[in-house]
């Protein structure tokens, strides 16, 4: 598919003074083909010459933005609705928009990004292409409109907007019919794009499954893309689009080696399957630009990283969370690893049933800006904004104030120059011995290196690895207050699983109720867990954790609960029957029945594994009682 837009991936000339010559130099805007037959060098050349579309920089430059997740799933507690949901249960009775974004602009984001609607199809605006909508709902008396209240407030406190509107909607009727649901999601996508004012950036979620009796939704990305491109020329669009890529995890962790320049196609390209296979990439490949990489491809886009991430564990609100807010250490940590790695964070602060963000989470996002604040204000090193372009294995001292204490450094490339730094070091002069402080691969627009804290007469930087000439703009030394404070335990049972005894032949899967979730049980095919807990227990849900560590094969997606009382009947509970958002998100999960089964007996039956495989593995299983 070629879209429109490649079209303005114009080549134009500038004029740029490289040394003491006047040198000319061509730019490849957003996307560059590289000629047949054309050489490794040649390609690293090209390579260096890709740069942003004026949108992408400004996207780029605002480094904090936040995710706002609302809707249906505030209400009922899920994390993914299935468009059953009555329109009644939207009632928000103390929204106030602009609590939403004051609380943001005094913590320093940029923008913000409205879940204008999730997976449930439920529409936070009064659209005319559905009545699953606010205007179906009792808030405002059906006269509410979310997506006008956010957008009036951003104005009134000057932060951009963007909007979030699924592909994937399990309300729609049409859902799975192609051309029907297209012109359907187009239209709503109309609404959003001509209703509101300006919009900067459009997200289009990955996550999609099978409509109604299993038909498959051909998405008319194209179509979708001359839309945007038509209506907000300005807007970039995101992880379904070719402005924006998904970093690859919810974690809130960026790539140490993030190149923006990268041959990973835009999944929204029909050729983008057939390529990516061929050079072996994928969305969580540790290396999407390195050079072996760049030699292999014929084709290069502009295409920077978004680190996306909830504050809690979960993307909407849930009250049980309300203790489960990010701390500040691991807050920080994500800002170093996401905008401190050539990213840009998005970070989501689901505003909760009140419709007001929660207190807990005002407070830590004040917490992180100050500390932000407190860190960055203060460059210890002398001037560090004075452009350096270095070229491969060139160095350049710095001074640095005189008894200062740092322990972060700070580099910066001019990306409208393309990014060009492969490797690089950074030494300090102490007590007249150069020291390695750190080193480093890519930079990009920013890249932040932390070590123990230390003080310099001097700062030498190399540039080891370079594509031509580097354009450095920035470079800084800073002091971060160190942070210890961790995440709120986290209580996944109601009732001590002391004394619960698996029921079965398999003696490991008492793994999976032993209180501690680095210890899993793994089962082959789809076998059932079977808990005799003892006694009779009021059961009002319970949790799963997926096992710790990288490895999440064997991560149930679908099952059913059942209760009994002598382990002979069954009762089936009142429960979603899958973990929604596991697959991307696995944190453990918390699933409540809304009423209470008494029960001496459990049983948790697996009906799929996140990726289709035939095992399942679980690190913890808890019951809940409230
Ligand atoms: C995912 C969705 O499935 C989650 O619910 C959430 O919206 C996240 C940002 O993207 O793919």
């Amino acid at each position: 598919m070629k879209l429109s837009r490649l079209l303005f991936a114009v080549i134009f000339i500038c004029l740029c003074a490289v040394g003491c010559t006047q040198q000319k130099e061509e730019y490849y805007v957003k996307h560059v083909s590289f000629p047949e037959g054309a050489t490794v060098e040649q390609k690293i050349d090209m390579a260096s010459r890709l740069v942003p579309t004026p949108q992408q920089l400004a996207w780029q430059q605002m480094e904090l933005t936040a995710f706002l997740h609302f809707g249906v799933n505030t209400f009922t507690g899920r994390e993914w609705g299935d468009g059953s949901e009555d329109p009644a249960i939207f009632n928000p009775e103390e929204l106030d928009a602009e609590q939403w974004v004051k609380a943001l602009k005094d913590a320093g984001f940029k923008m913000a990004i409205l879940t204008a609607k999730h997976h449930d199809g439920f529409c936070l605006w009064p659209t005319k292409t559905t009545t699953h909508s606010v205007a179906s709902s009792p808030w405002r008396g059906g006269k509410g409109d979310v997506v006008r209240e956010l957008r009036n407030a951003c104005d009134k406190y000057g932060l951009k907007f963007g909007v979030y509107l699924s592909p994937w909607d399990r309300n729609a009727e049409c859902y799975g019919d192609s051309p029907k649901y297209n012109q359907f999601f187009i239209e709503q996508l109309t609404e959003l794009l001509s209703n509101y004012g300006e919009i900067h950036e459009v997200w289009f979620d990955g996550a999609c499954a099978e409509g109604p009796n299993g038909k498959k939704q051909e998405y008319d990305w194209d179509a979708f893309y001359k839309t945007i491109t038509h209506l907000q020329p300005k807007a970039v669009m995101a992880i379904m689009g070719d402005d924006v890529r998904w970093v690859g995890n919810e974690k809130g962790i960026g790539r140490e080696t993030e190149w923006s320049a990268t041959a990973l196609t835009p999944g929204i390209y029909t050729r983008s399957k057939e390529q990516n296979q061929r050079l072996e990439l994928f969305e969580k490949a540790p290396d999407l630009g390195g050079r072996d990489i760049v030699a292999k491809a014929s084709e290069l886009f502009w295409y920077p990283s978004e680190v996306d991430v909830s504050i809690r564990p979960g993307w909407f609100y849930h009250a049980d969370q309300d203790e489960q807010v990010k701390s500040l250490s691991h807050l920080a940590d994500i800002y170093f690893k996401s905008v401190g790695y050539n990213s840009v964070l998005l970070l989501n602060i689901p505003p909760d049933k009140r419709g007001l963000i929660h207190e807990n989470d005002v407070k830590r996002i004040k917490e992180l800006s100050d500390y932000l604040t407190e860190t960055f204000a203060d460059n210890k090193l002398r001037k560090g904004d004075v452009l350096w372009q270095a070229t491969a294995n060139s160095s350049k001292e710095y001074d640095v104030e005189k008894d200062a204490v740092f322990n972060t450094f700070l580099i910066q490339e001019d990306i409208s120059k393309g990014q060009r730094v492969e490797s690089f070091t950074v030494e300090a002069l102490i007590d007249g011995i150069w020291q390695q402080l750190g080193e480093g691969t890519t930079v990009g627009y920013k890249r932040l290196l932390r070590f123990p804290e230390c003080k310099a007469e001097k700062i030498r930087v190399t540039v080891n690895g370079s594509r031509g000439i580097a354009n450095i703009s920035k470079v800084g030394l800073f002091y971060a207050r160190p942070l210890t404070e961790e995440d709120a335990a986290l209580k996944l049972s109601d009732v001590p699983v002391n004394g619960w005894k698996v029921l079965g032949s398999d003696s490991d899967a008492q793994k999976a109720i032993d209180g501690n979730q680095a210890t899993y049980w793994k089962a082959d095919g789809m076998t059932p867990l079977v808990v005799d807990m003892g006694q009779a227990i009021d059961v009002a849900g319970f949790s799963y954790a997926p096992v710790n560590g990288d490895d999440k094969s064997g991560t149930i997606y679908k099952y059913r609960f059942y209760v009994s009382n002598d382990g002979q009947d069954w009762t089936e509970c009142d429960a979603s029957g899958e973990f929604s958002n596991i697959m991307h998100n696995p944190v453990p999960t918390f699933v409540r029945f809304g009423r209470k089964y008494p029960a001496r007996f459990f049983k948790l039956e697996p009906l799929a594994e996140i990726n289709n495989k035939n095992f399942i593995t679980i690190g913890e299983i808890g019951i809940l009682t409230k």
